[in-house]
């Protein structure tokens, strides 16, 4: 039987920022871009649980969140983050060697953990609760985790009960666990997605599993098959050590102020294709798509990617791609933000 945990640091950065100034504790607290007293253009990193009962959420404009509390604790990421996930993942790993899981990091503070070796939903659930007290022991910070039969099952869990929850969806009950969520809880589900399915009639889970796999297949592609598979709790991806997504390098900017003219748009591209070659060189890889992102001062974003015929570590390739996809993009609108980032790193 395959039991399935996957783990997620509760408000992560700013819990960091709590446990580090003792004397914040109860404040909102927000960490991300400088608010400038409310004239500040970058966005929210992450905040704790008072800051969000104002409504402040990650990747929120900054200035916004400024409005939303000024009196909140304001504060620029720091490397020390990396250092306590680092730490984390360590534990995790300590823990898993133990009983003969594989560990899986996904981000700077979630994990997925295999842990069929418990044999049963019932050991497993206390051995993560074991796991929940030594992070709490050894970083002062708490995690959510989910339980269930695979990698979907357990991330939505994990989410489930937030801070500190501890949720198992046993075999038996997946469908019914997820029939009342909203579709947005899949994978790959995203604002357009949402929509799409919106004017199908398909909001929840369960609307999803009124259409048959033939049906979305023929309104979404390959992706219908996976909507239908989830639909029913199924995922056979294996919790594996190496990362599951290819990796990529990207490098983004958010100007001091929104630009139209094209010129000086694609002279700060120039600089990010530079930065973004650099880290290419360093990491000694080669890279086959090119992704830009280009947002309009109204936050509209678009991204356009571009797959080269083969894999290549070349600057002039990286740079006339860049500016190939940037160009549509520009000369009508305020641009208020612009992204590099390549892909398919072998
Ligand atoms: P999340 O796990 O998505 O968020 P969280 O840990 O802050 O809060 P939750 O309790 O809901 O899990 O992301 C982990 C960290 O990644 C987060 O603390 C900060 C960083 N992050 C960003 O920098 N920008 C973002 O848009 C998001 C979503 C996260
Ligand atoms: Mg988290």
């Amino acid at each position: 039987m395959r039991i399935v945990a996957h783990v997620d640091m509760d408000a992560f950065f700013a819990a960091i920022e709590e446990r580090e100034h003792p004397e914040w504790h109860g404040k909102p607290i927000v960490v991300g871009a400088d608010p400038e007293g409310g004239r500040g253009r970058g966005v929210v990193s992450t905040a704790n649980y008072k800051a969000r009962e104002f409504g402040i959420r990650s990747a929120m404009p900054i200035s916004l969140a400024w409005r939303k509390c000024p009196y909140a604790m304001f504060v620029r990421p720091r490397q020390l983050y990396g250092e306590v996930s680092d730490k984390i993942m360590a534990l995790l790993t300590r823990e898993l060697k133990e009983i003969g899981g594989a560990v899986e990091a996904v981000s700077v503070d979630e994990a997925y953990l295999d842990l069929s070796s418990c044999g049963s939903f019932e050991v497993a659930e206390q051995f993560a609760r074991r796991l929940k007290q030594a992070i709490f022991w050894q970083e002062r910070l708490t995690a959510s985790v989910g339980i269930g039969p695979n990698k979907l099952v357990a991330k939505i869990a994990s989410d489930f009960h937030k801070p500190d929850g501890l949720t198992v969806v046993q075999p038996k009950m997946v469908e019914a666990f997820l029939a009342p969520l909203h579709v947005r809880a899949l994978r790959g589900v995203g604002p357009k997605t949402e929509e799409h399915l919106k004017r199908l009639g398909i909001q929840t889970v369960r609307d999803l599993k009124e259409h048959t796999e033939t049906e979305l297949v023929e309104t979404f592609g390959v992706f219908g098959r996976a909507l239908f598979r989830q639909a029913r709790g199924i995922d056979e991806r294996a919790v594996s050590e190496a990362p599951e997504e290819a990796k990529s390098i990207g490098r983004q900017t958010t100007f001091a102020q929104d630009i139209v003219k094209p010129g000086p748009i694609l002279a700060a591209a120039m600089k990010l294709a530079e930065k973004v070659h650099r880290d290419i060189m360093a990491e000694r890889v080669n890279f086959r798509t090119v992704t830009v992102t280009c947002r309009y001062a109204d936050f509209e974003t678009h991204t356009k990617s571009r797959t080269l015929p083969t894999a290549t570590q070349s600057f002039p390739t990286l740079k006339a791609a860049t500016m190939k996809l940037l160009w549509q993009f520009l000369g009508k609108r305020p641009v208020r933000l612009i992204g590099v980032r390549v892909g398919k790193l072998d």
